[in-house]
């Protein structure tokens, strides 16, 4: 896992401290140069003083990253600043789902994928691959397989399904420290869902299949398994145990830098961590501790992927007590991954409630909001402080 401190380009960061002191909180959107930086000036500008969270995750050995989309950044430079300086790894929050990066067959667009890892690597940040192999049943209008690959006649599409998994892991290998191979192929019973990448194989033989191609194609890279509501023990965590554990038993063999090694086909699990901050919503944490060792007993790696806290709102406004309570589930998730060394660390989905996923789609998540830890205009809510508070205990 590359986990490396910033070295802040002073150029960059003169114009970014500049561009920033222009625009009162970096609130509005500005037309300027595309920056990221680190820097006192840029951190008061866009509401950041102290310590930032990658430094004091840092200290502890973790990774604290954000999902990121290098879009926003270009017309919001407070986007890219704290995205860049409060977080130690970046992760495509769109740009490696199939219909960003294959929106077509064989059709490749590279552009926002590459941008992240750009961003990353001018930074110094830790890069990470998201959600490559999904079709989420339940929104079908996102169309994340896109139409013309999910007309593919079984036998193509699960080549192409090998083929793109191949591609991208080539293009960034060398880059990205983790991928996110194979993302919700069970419901909450469960059971494997009939997506379109399952009906090429009718069995979880399609996930073994995306996993080879990805450790041939890139043996140096992290592979992880991703899901949502599997953080405490259930029918689906129990499901997904006895597949990533099978998982974890099969090898294959690889060429790593001129010696044949025989790997398993997958590193690690991807908790989403997508949580509710209402009052009496939280899950047993020592549920979710023990279900987390159990997965760390297998040899595997464990991340918080997709870390959020919607609270309920009023108007876009939380109460008190409801951000009191989400900076409390902040905390305790910060403190179960420091606990279990296992855990390699947290991504937050989205780190700012100017836009998170859970603003982009308020008919989803009716009456909750404010998901993030930072303000519409990069204010610090109490949340922040509950992950800072968690990696500066002892
Ligand atoms: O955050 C992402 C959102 O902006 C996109 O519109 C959506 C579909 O592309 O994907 C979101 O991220 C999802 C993540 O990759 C997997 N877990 C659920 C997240 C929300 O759907």
């Amino acid at each position: 896992m590359a986990t490396r401190s910033a070295a802040p380009n002073r150029w960059a960061l003169l114009i970014v401290a500049a561009t920033c002191m222009l625009v009162a909180a970096c609130t509005d959107p500005p037309t300027g140069p595309r920056v990221e930086s680190t820097g006192p000036a840029e951190h008061g500008a866009c509401g950041m003083s102290g310590p930032t969270l990658a430094e004091l995750a840092e200290r502890r050995g973790k990774t604290i990253g954000t999902a990121y989309r290098s879009t926003f950044a270009e017309t919001d430079p407070c986007y890219g600043i704290v995205a860049a300086t409060e977080f130690n790894s970046l992760t495509t929050e769109i740009g490696t789902m199939m219909n960003t990066i294959e929106p077509a067959p064989g059709v490749f667009d590279f552009r926002e994928a590459d941008a992240v890892a750009d961003v990353a690597a001018r930074q110094h940040r830790d890069f990470q691959i998201h959600a490559l192999i999904w079709d989420p049943l339940d929104q079908p209008q996102w169309a994340i397989v896109p139409p013309a690959i999910r007309a593919l006649p079984p036998p193509q599409r699960h080549q192409l399904m090998t083929d793109t998994v191949t591609a991208i892991l080539h293009r960034y290998a060398g880059r990205a420290s983790t991928v996110t191979v194979v993302n919700e192929a069970f419901d909450q019973m469960g059971h494997l869902q009939p997506t379109a990448w399952w009906q090429t194989t009718r069995s979880d033989q399609y996930i073994f299949d995306a996993f080879r191609a990805a450790r041939l194609a890139d043996p140096h890279a992290q592979l992880f398994y991703n899901d949502h509501s599997a953080e405490t023990h259930s029918d689906k965590s129990n499901a997904i145990y006895d597949m990533v554990k099978r998982l974890h038993d099969t090898t294959v063999d690889v060429d790593v830098d001129g010696t044949t090694e025989s790997l398993p086909l997958i590193d690690g699990i991807g908790f989403q961590a997508h949580m509710l901050g209402g009052e009496g919503q939280q899950p047993s944490v020592p549920d979710m501790a023990a279900n987390l060792q159990r997965f760390a007993d297998l040899g595997l790696k464990i991340r918080f992927t997709e870390l959020d806290v919607r609270i309920p709102v009023v108007n876009g406004t939380a109460t008190a007590a409801d951000l009191d309570r989400q900076r409390d589930v902040f905390r305790t998730m910060t403190t179960l991954c420091l606990d279990q060394p296992q855990c390699t660390g947290i991504t937050l989905w989205g780190f700012t409630d100017k836009r998170s996923w859970i603003t982009d789609y308020p008919d989803t998540f009716s009456g909750y909001g404010a998901a993030t830890p930072l303000t519409t205009n990069y204010q610090r809510k109490p949340a922040r402080d509950g992950i800072a508070e968690a990696l500066q205990e002892n």
